[in-house]
């Protein structure tokens, strides 16, 4: 059975557990809010539900269930790879089911067709300014695409039905995870090689074509797979899968909830941190080590000056994980076995020595560990890839997974339109007084 089917059978099997909670167990409490909360950017309060991911503070993400490690042993690898294809993993991550390589060949075969960009997005992309930020070509050309939506041509024609909706919302997400990566080496080439474009292979899967279109040697290959699945869902409350799964609750279709979500993406504390991180870097080793090695000591310093002009130490920190991101742990590993020796690679080893302990003494970040952004940019800039500011355009080329995955699940399951309810600082205050 292909995807498509197996996902309308996982769907069709799975929404009388909601339907029943909502009918049955609608009024059970599972949290109550506090005023730090509210105020504070609604930090862990329970009210979003999704069963891509889960993300345990103490131990990480979980893909369907599956730590990240696992999910890299379960899923059928690409010809000769470590790691596997992202069709595969975009397989296991709509369905939880770890695919057959007949499975993931029909994947395959099918992104070749949808991974065709209409000229359209490429003409839109190249009037923008050429000094415009790569998240922003990536954001117009995503919403520039609009005009294909399924979902959209489906609700104008005004055959809507809740039950089938998640089908048009499917092909969307298949057709913008298929496309964005494709787009993405196109603003790579635009913004970086003087437009020299190189055209889709049609004989690589996803993460091998991105290597070759940005030209690539094999070696990129596997970065761009681990790159894709590592970055591509950590639960629902993160700022681009939030913002996607709240616009799509409007029935906005999958091309303006992704623009809108990876307009959320790009911020500097969420996924345009690892740009920061290699600034830091970059201007770490400029100021400081101009004619010495780095040391312990320097990186102190530096740390110590980057929190007393009151900026963030970049890559450090976490609004969920209370321990070092798993994400951050198999990027290291993938770095101590290909780039054992880089320069950068050794820095930021250091940088992990030292910056749990100054981000301690400094006393207020709730985690002082690495996250996901503190080692990715090392293993761009080994390979080339040293334009920082488009490294948070492969953040959102991998995320595209998770959030598309997570919309077509929100439109199989019927959920409603997001709306918290907002309150005013006076009743604040009452509620304050009454203790
Ligand atoms: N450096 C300096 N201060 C930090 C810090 C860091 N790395 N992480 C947290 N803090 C501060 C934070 O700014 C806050 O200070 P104020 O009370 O003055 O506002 C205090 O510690 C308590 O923050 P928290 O509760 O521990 O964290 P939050 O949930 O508020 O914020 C992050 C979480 C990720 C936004 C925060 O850790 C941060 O800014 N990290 C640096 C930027 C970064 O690496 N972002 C990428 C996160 C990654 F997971 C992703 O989304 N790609």
């Amino acid at each position: 059975m292909g995807l498509k089917e197996t996902l309308k059978q996982k769907i069709e099997e799975f929404r009388p557990r909601t339907t029943r909670l909502v009918k049955e167990f609608g009024k059970v409490k599972i949290d109550e809010v506090t005023i730090e909360q509210c105020i504070g950017g609604a930090r862990d309060i329970r009210s979003l539900v999704t069963d891509i991911s889960y993300l345990d503070p103490q131990e990480g993400i979980r893909f369907r269930g599956k730590t990240i490690p696992e999910t890299f042993a379960a899923l059928p690898k690409a010809p000769g790879s470590d790691y596997p294809t992202v069709e595969s993993f975009w397989y296991f991550l709509l369905t939880g089911e770890v695919p057959t390589q007949a499975q993931v060949d029909e994947v395959l075969t099918e992104w070749k067709v949808r991974q065709e960009v209409p000229q359209y997005v490429f003409d839109t992309i190249r009037t923008l300014p050429r000094d415009s930020h790569p998240m922003a070509m990536l954001s117009v050309g995503i919403t520039a695409m609009q005009r294909d939506s399924k979902f959209a041509a489906l609700y104008n024609a005004g055959k809507f039905n809740k039950l089938s909706a998640w089908e048009s919302v499917y092909e969307d997400a298949c057709d913008i995870v298929a496309r964005i990566p494709v787009i993405a080496a196109f603003i790579y080439n635009l913004k970086y090689k003087g437009d020299k474009q190189i055209a889709i292979d049609p004989a690589l899967d996803m993460g091998a074509n991105f290597a070759h279109m940005i030209d690539q040697g094999d070696a990129y290959k596997d970065v761009a797979r681990m790159y894709f699945i590592l970055h591509s869902d950590h639960e629902s409350g993160n700022v681009s899968a939030h913002t996607t799964h709240l616009v799509h609750s409007a029935l906005s279709d999958p091309y303006y909830a992704y623009a809108a979500g990876l307009n959320g993406l790009a911020g500097p504390l969420h996924g345009r941190a690892n740009q920061e991180v290699l600034d830091w870097t970059i201007k770490f080793q400029e100021k400081y080590c101009k004619d010495q090695e780095p040391t312990k000591e320097l990186i102190t310093r530096a740390l110590w000056d980057t929190l007393n002009s009151g900026q963030v130490i970049p890559g450090y920190g976490h609004a969920v994980l209370r321990k070092t991101d798993p994400r951050y742990i198999s990027q290291r590993e993938f770095c101590q076995k290909h780039l054992p020796e880089d320069p950068l690679f050794k820095l930021v080893s250091m940088i992990f020595e030292v910056a749990p302990g100054v981000l301690t003494e400094h006393g207020k970040t709730k985690n002082p560990w690495p996250n996901v952004d503190a080692q990715s940019g090392v293993i761009q800039w080994h390979y080339g890839v040293k334009e920082w500011d488009f490294y948070t355009v492969l953040f959102g080329v991998g995320r595209a997974l998770g959030c598309m995955a997570n919309i077509t699940w929100d439109r199989g399951l019927g959920y409603a339109i997001e709306r918290p309810k907002s309150v005013t600082t006076p009743m604040l205050e009452e509620w304050a007084a009454k203790g």
